[in-house]
């Protein structure tokens, strides 16, 4: 039968379970990437599992998030990293080499292989045609480890793109398009493949930043076929020899189609405070900006800077504006230091920044009060930026030098004839440290902010928990468990990280939640929705947490949640959300018997009157939550 690539990819790493969406089936993974904010307790986890060595193609620790130096924290992480790599066989990219999407992408993404990352931009790497997938550090911890990623199976989406991008539309435009068309929630539950004539049109950081913001859309993974464009890029880069054409079997079936025709797209913006609320540059004219970032993940590339250095050649950027460069990789930076963009840049007045994830988590950059600024960023949750009711706009690398040059948003096509991006010169300047062969003799080096994981005790037969909170639709992870400079370097500390769960939400959460425990939280549809991050069911456990109930999950925080034991139950009658408050009770009568006996119905009792709920998930994740969360499961099994 003639199958789509995402099957291909899936048939060749099937290690368990039936490959029909909604099913759940088990992957090999050749890859894990983790990153500083997420990869300390990944690290943690690793250890507490008590092997040797990592049992992958290859495992890669990167520190690109927590980059301030302003005490001991961030710096002992990196050195616990750098150290923790050294002794169990992962390679380690140190502070200033650049972000992980960027740098797996041109060091280590090869066609047709499963990639396991511990942050939820992981799908970046599906811009060379692999099944890249983010996931709880927990999940990576146990990749590493060599055991299979279990998921359920995804839908896929095919985007059938045809005609090419009009000049000073980019590659963000596209993705733009369809968070306009889908929304936050409109991947889940799905794989995003791009086919049709219109591929062969995007470079591989085009097609990669395309599949980075495939997050935003909640979708499991994106992928690109490999072609041409694909094995060019891989020489460029020295590494031929992971080359391997891959393409959809002609005529297979795609379970949703979107059309794109890449020739009619415009410039794009999303608005305060979410990546769907997408509107055209166009009539964005009256936002006057005195920010504008060129950065990230999804938007930092050699392709990035040297589009926005060339249409600022000879021009100064708008008085009153501030306009950051913040390099998505040391490779990057590099290329643009030897091709003369760089000076262009600085000339035109930019501030050069080291390379890193910077201001699109917190971690400095943040815009003055009532500010509003405009970032090549994947995000703009509420607050994300640190400071509060900011006023975020995401947009493309081409809408961003128009704008810092306009000193509000502008649509990029009034600059005139678009210059072509010169081929990035040959140069390799990262700093990537190889696994020595021998770790006999290497001691991984902790500081004393990394603090043992907390114990967590198994699930009662009864269960009474108090609603403390109720929160509204897409509730991020951002909201749940906030990032920042002050709140980031406590990522190796629980007992410290979880006085902030839903800070700005209920600031009087963790102290209520410690009082009252177990307790639990009410939420809508798409609930724990953005990062990866597994401190956002950890630290909510570890306050007394014990129940979420919503109307719908987002993947990874779900996985999340049953990893730390926390039960994720979906109403079964949606309206029942209206009378659900904060203060009753919910109670969850002979919850284990009823969950290690396989009911995927679950009648809870709330003031007097039944709340019907559901538990769909799969036997595995019974167990876990039955041993109140995944560590102890493997413990028990061991
Ligand atoms: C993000 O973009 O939200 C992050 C910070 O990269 C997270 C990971 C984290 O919280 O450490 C992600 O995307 O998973
Ligand atoms: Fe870093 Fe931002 Fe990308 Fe997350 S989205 S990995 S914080 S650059």
């Amino acid at each position: 039968m003639a199958q789509t690539l995402v099957q291909k990819i899936i048939q060749s790493h099937l290690v368990e379970g039936d490959p029909t969406p909604g099913r759940e089936i088990a992957l090999t993974i050749d890859q894990t990437l983790t990153q500083d904010a997420t990869g300390t307790l990944a690290a943690l986890e690793f250890e507490a599992l008590g092997l040797e060595r990592v049992r992958t193609e290859v495992s890669v620790s990167y520190v690109d998030h927590n980059l301030v130096q302003s005490d001991f924290k961030n710096p002992d992480d990196h050195r616990f990293l750098r150290t923790f790599a050294a002794r169990y066989g992962l390679w380690y990219s140190p502070p200033g080499n650049g972000i992980c999407h960027q740098l797996h992408l041109l060091n280590f993404a090869r066609p047709g292989a499963t990639l396991l990352g511990s942050d939820s931009h992981t799908p970046h790497c599906g811009g060379l045609g692999m099944l890249a997938m983010g996931a709880g550090g927990l999940d990576v911890a146990a990749a590493m480890a060599g055991q299979p990623f279990s998921l359920a199976c995804p839908r896929v989406l095919g985007v059938h793109l045809t005609g090419h991008l009009s000049d000073w539309v980019g590659a963000k435009d596209v993705i733009l398009e369809l968070l306009r068309r889908l929304t936050v929630k409109g991947g889940l539950g799905r794989v995003i493949e791009y086919f049709g004539p219109g591929v062969a049109t995007l470079s591989v950081h085009q097609r990669a930043a395309i599949c980075n913001m495939g997050a935003e859309l909640g979708a499991t993974a994106s992928l690109f076929p490999s072609d041409q464009t694909t094995a060019e890029f891989l020489k460029a880069q020295g590494r031929s020899e992971a080359y391997q054409p891959l393409q959809a079997d002609p005529g297979c079936t795609y379970h949703e189609v979107q059309e794109i025709d890449l020739g009619s797209l415009q410039p794009l913006v999303a608005c305060p405070s979410s990546p769907d609320k997408v509107r055209p540059a166009a009539e964005l004219a009256d936002v006057a900006l005195e920010q504008v970032i060129v950065g990230s993940c999804g938007g930092g590339s050699y392709e990035d800077l040297t589009r926005v250095a060339l249409a600022l050649d000879g021009q100064t950027m708008a008085p009153g504006l501030s306009l950051s460069i913040n390099p998505g990789s040391r490779q990057a930076l590099g290329q643009v230091t030897e091709t003369g963009a760089l000076a262009k840049l600085i000339a035109a007045g930019a501030r050069i920044h080291q390379s890193g994830c910077l201001g699109c988590i917190g971690m400095s950059q943040a815009p003055a009060t009532g500010a509003a600024s405009l970032r090549t960023f994947p995000r703009n949750f509420p607050g994300r930026s640190g400071t509060p009711d900011d006023q975020v706009y995401l947009a493309g690398a081409e809408v961003a030098a128009a704008s810092a040059l306009a000193g509000h948003i502008a649509d990029p096509r009034t600059l005139g004839a678009m210059p072509a991006i010169p081929a990035p010169p040959a140069l390799r300047p990262e700093a990537l440290v190889p696994p020595p062969d021998d770790p006999a003799g290497i001691e991984v080096l902790r500081g004393p902010n990394i603090a043992p994981f907390p114990e967590l005790d198994p699930l009662p037969e009864d269960l009474r928990v108090k609603i403390i909170l109720k929160v509204g639709d897409n509730i991020t992870t951002d909201h749940i468990m906030p990032a920042g400079s002050k709140i980031l370097p406590l990522r190796s500390n629980v007992p410290a990280i979880s006085r902030y769960v839903f800070a700005a939400l209920d600031p009087g959460f963790a102290d209520q939640a410690q009082a009252q425990a177990p307790v639990a939280v009410v939420g809508g549809e798409n609930y724990g929705q953005g990062s990866s991050r597994e401190h956002a069911a950890l630290a909510p456990r570890y306050l007394g947490v014990r129940v979420k109930v919503a109307k719908s999950f987002a993947r990874i925080h779900r996985a999340n949640l049953i990893n730390f034991g926390i039960i994720p139950l979906v109403l079964a009658d949606p309206d029942d959300y209206q009378w659900l408050q904060a203060g009753q009770e919910i109670q969850l009568k002979r919850v284990l018997t009823a969950i290690s006996n396989g009911k995927s119905s679950i009648i809870a009792i709330v003031n007097g009157r039944d709340l019907p709920l559901v538990l769909d998930v799969t036997s595995r994740d019974r167990d876990i939550l039955c041993a109140g969360g995944r560590l102890n499961h493997i413990k028990r099994k061991i």
